[in-house]
């Protein structure tokens, strides 16, 4: 248990603690010539039944607030110091407010000094603390009268602490490792140490560690846990860390920093929060209001960004989102306290709510709702409200991380909501149960609707289907859902297309019989010059747009490819004309062949062998240097696949072929450019791009 003091200047802190412990904490020459404490004190006292409980001990001096801030956010249990004879004053009362915006429940009134106050006035100011004390959370705690001249209360008190410890137990050690460094020092013979409170988890000797947010990296060489050496340091202990690292000194880590297990280290400079503004304040607070935000040891300048509607005025409590001056390492959850600018008061504080949060769209409904739901602080009622509002799932590594989370609580929460998880990379979503069912029914009723309005396409587009679901997960966590998916056999994936599994590409009876007309056209003698849609469409004596439109759907099917702007030659035939491409560069001593050679073969004119190459070019088939050209191998399948000398119109099992090119470029959420049509061929414009001269 680590024990804090609280309160004004001069009451018998130090004196307190030096009288439990033995240990004067005023080792400063200022702080002896003085008479008042300036930094922080430490001291240990160890308890017969085999706890040792640490103090921290803190300065009174209004100067000196930001001090008793960084000693007081470690603390589990308040020792508030209030001398008999002076009674509640100023730090008094902001020290009680700190405590009670940082959350602290327990502890008890030390009225100090009693020796020097009459029975009556003992009465007077226990009744005085009982009245301030009545609006925080240590509303009802034992005053107990003292005096370190007399001895008088002091063994009542000791019995109190220990009785405390015993009660309140070790904190347990939830959590992924983070301890807020209070001091940073070189121990000769030993190197560089950092001493702190342990605010979650648990460290081990040998342990790497991450300082942040510098991210320093370092090892820990030895612990000492409440002043005695230990190879383990739990949430609640103080210890001392012996930290060895390329970049380590005593120099490079100050009071404010945090050593964290590496996994958390993800400094935030922006944050959303609930803020309290005390009472006793007159104004307030405005849009833009520069504070300074005091958390863990830490302290940096903020700006307060209104994120309701109604005011933050005094006593009151908000949503705001907190822009920082500097990143600090935090976790959601943990509380803080704003002090104005000049440090002269203390106005407010409260708890962060998300560490992430965006500097647009701060104040949608939408926003405020997931606020909402971060603000029900227990992990797992937050993960699963999150879960319930938009956008409907979840970055589960994220979520634990700024929540320091460790593993197995992760796993236990995951298990306990039924979260459906979908990796994508590095990444894992969550979803809802809910969700989850909610998304594979529209996408397979997004399927069927599609395949009945487009009997004669492969599938829907990736992008395309992505967008029409709610929740519109990010690309990558998509592909790898409709992966599982296609595992598990419900939709089948060709390339950028997704189809339900039994679906295949049906053309229409009259596409069908045109198509039957058009083939012959394009085989044959003149396989390597078909006629264009123009010269078809006269011949068959047919509206141009109908055979454009139906070769444009057969070359989504794989039958055909675009070479030039309304030039469609076979797939069969572009296969053998990649064939050529390998028999001259196979007959050439360099790998070269020139466009007359390859016009030669083929017994073409100069202008369409140029185009045919062209499309090679574009399709990274050939590669080319000058007038030269070379063959590609590992495109050599390209076209390929259905590479089949015969003629035949397009039979429904066939459509499965679907251009192997388009397919998605997952980590992007676009795909190539692909033979013919856009990443979703359907929903864009004609490819006007294939075939015309780039
Ligand atoms: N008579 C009497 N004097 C006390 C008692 N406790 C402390 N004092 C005196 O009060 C003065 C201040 O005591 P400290 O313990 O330094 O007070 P503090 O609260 O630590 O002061 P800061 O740390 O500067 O805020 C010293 O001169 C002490 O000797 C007490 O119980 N009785
Ligand atoms: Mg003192």
């Amino acid at each position: 248990m680590i024990v804090g003091t609280a309160g004004h200047i001069d009451h018998g802190k130090t004196s307190l603690v030096r009288t439990l412990t033995g240990v004067d904490t005023d080792r400063l020459k200022e702080e002896k010539a003085r008479g008042i404490s300036i930094d922080l004190g430490f001291a240990y006292l160890p308890a017969p039944d085999g706890p040792v409980l640490g103090f921290v001990d803190v300065p009174g001096h209004e100067r000196f607030v930001h001090t008793m801030l960084a000693g007081a956010s470690g603390i589990d249990f308040v020792l508030f110091v209030v001398a008999a004879d002076d009674g509640v004053m100023p730090q008094t009362l902001e020290h009680l407010a700190i405590i009670d915006l940082l959350g602290i429940e327990h502890g008890l009134v030390a009225l100090t000094k009693s020796d020097l106050a009459s029975p009556r006035q003992r009465a007077q100011v226990a009744a005085e603390i009982t009245a301030v004390l009545s609006a925080t959370r240590l509303a009802g705690a034992e005053v107990i009268p003292l005096s370190t001249v007399t001895g008088e209360g002091i063994e009542a008190l000791r019995g109190r602490l220990f009785a405390a410890a015993h009660s309140l137990g070790r904190r347990t050690a939830r959590g992924r490792f983070r301890l807020a460094v209070d001091r940073s020092f070189t121990l000769a013979g030993t190197g560089t140490v950092v001493t702190g409170t342990v605010l979650s988890g648990e460290v081990a000797v040998g342990d790497q560690v991450v300082v942040s947010p510098a991210g320093l990296t370092a090892r820990v060489r030895s612990i000492h846990a409440q002043n005695r050496p230990a190879e383990r340091g739990r949430a609640g202990d103080r210890c001392a860390l012996n930290l060895a690292g390329e970049r380590i000194s005593k120099e490079a880590i100050r009071r404010g920093d945090v050593v964290l297990d590496p996994v958390l280290h993800a400094p935030a400079d922006r944050i959303d929060a609930v803020v309290r503004l005390l009472p006793a304040e007159t104004r307030p607070a405005t849009q833009w209001m520069p504070v300074r935000l005091h958390h863990a040891a830490s302290e940096t300048g903020a700006r307060i960004v209104l994120l309701e509607d109604a005011p933050l005025g005094p006593g009151g409590e908000k949503r705001v989102q907190l822009v920082l001056e500097k990143p600090i390492a935090a976790a959601a959850g943990d509380r803080f306290v704003l002090r104005d600018t000049s440090a002269q008061r203390t106005i407010g504080g409260g708890r962060f709510l998300d560490l992430r949060a965006p500097a647009r769209k701060r104040r949608t409904p939408v926003r405020l709702a997931q606020l909402e739901a971060l603000m029900l602080g227990e992990p797992e009622r937050v993960l699963a409200a999150l879960l319930e509002r938009e956008p409907g799932y979840v970055d589960l590594g994220g979520f634990a991380r700024d929540h320091a989370l460790a593993e197995d609580e992760l796993a236990r929460i995951v298990q306990a909501l039924d979260v459906v998880r979908v990796s994508a990379k590095a990444q894992v979503f969550g979803l809802g149960p809910v969700t989850w069912l909610r998304l594979k029914r529209v996408l397979v009723s997004t399927l069927e609707a599609f395949h009945q309005a487009n009997p004669d396409l492969p599938g829907i587009g990736f992008e395309r289907l992505r967008l029409q679901l709610e929740p519109r997960l990010p690309a990558p966590a998509f592909a790898s859902l409709l992966q599982g998916l296609a595992r598990a056999g419900e939709v089948a994936l060709d390339g950028a297309w997704v189809r339900l599994a039994g679906h295949e590409v049906r053309l229409t009876p009259q596409d069908e019989h045109l198509w039957e007309r058009i083939a012959p056209l394009l085989a044959g003698a003149e396989r390597f010059r078909p006629p264009r849609t123009r010269d078809i469409a006269q011949v068959l004596d047919v509206p141009e747009p109908d055979v454009r439109r139906l070769a444009k759907l057969i070359g989504r099917i794989g039958k055909v490819d675009e070479v030039a702007h309304d030039h469609f030659f076979l797939r069969a035939t572009v296969a053998e004309m990649v064939q050529i491409g390998v028999d001259l560069a196979a007959a050439s001593p360099t790998g070269e062949f020139t466009a007359a050679q390859f016009r030669d073969r083929m017994n073409n004119g100069r202008k369409v062998a140029i185009q045919i190459l062209e499309f090679f070019d574009r399709h990274g088939v050939t590669l080319r240097r000058g007038d030269l050209r070379r063959m590609n191998s590992h495109r050599l399948d390209l076209f390929g696949a259905t590479a089949d000398a015969r003629v035949e119109p397009v039979k429904s099992d066939q459509g499965r072929e679907a251009s192997p090119v388009g397919r998605p470029d997952f980590k992007s959420g676009r795909g190539r450019e692909p033979v013919l049509g856009g990443f979703d061929s359907h929903s864009l414009p004609p490819p006007s791009r294939v075939g015309s001269a780039q």
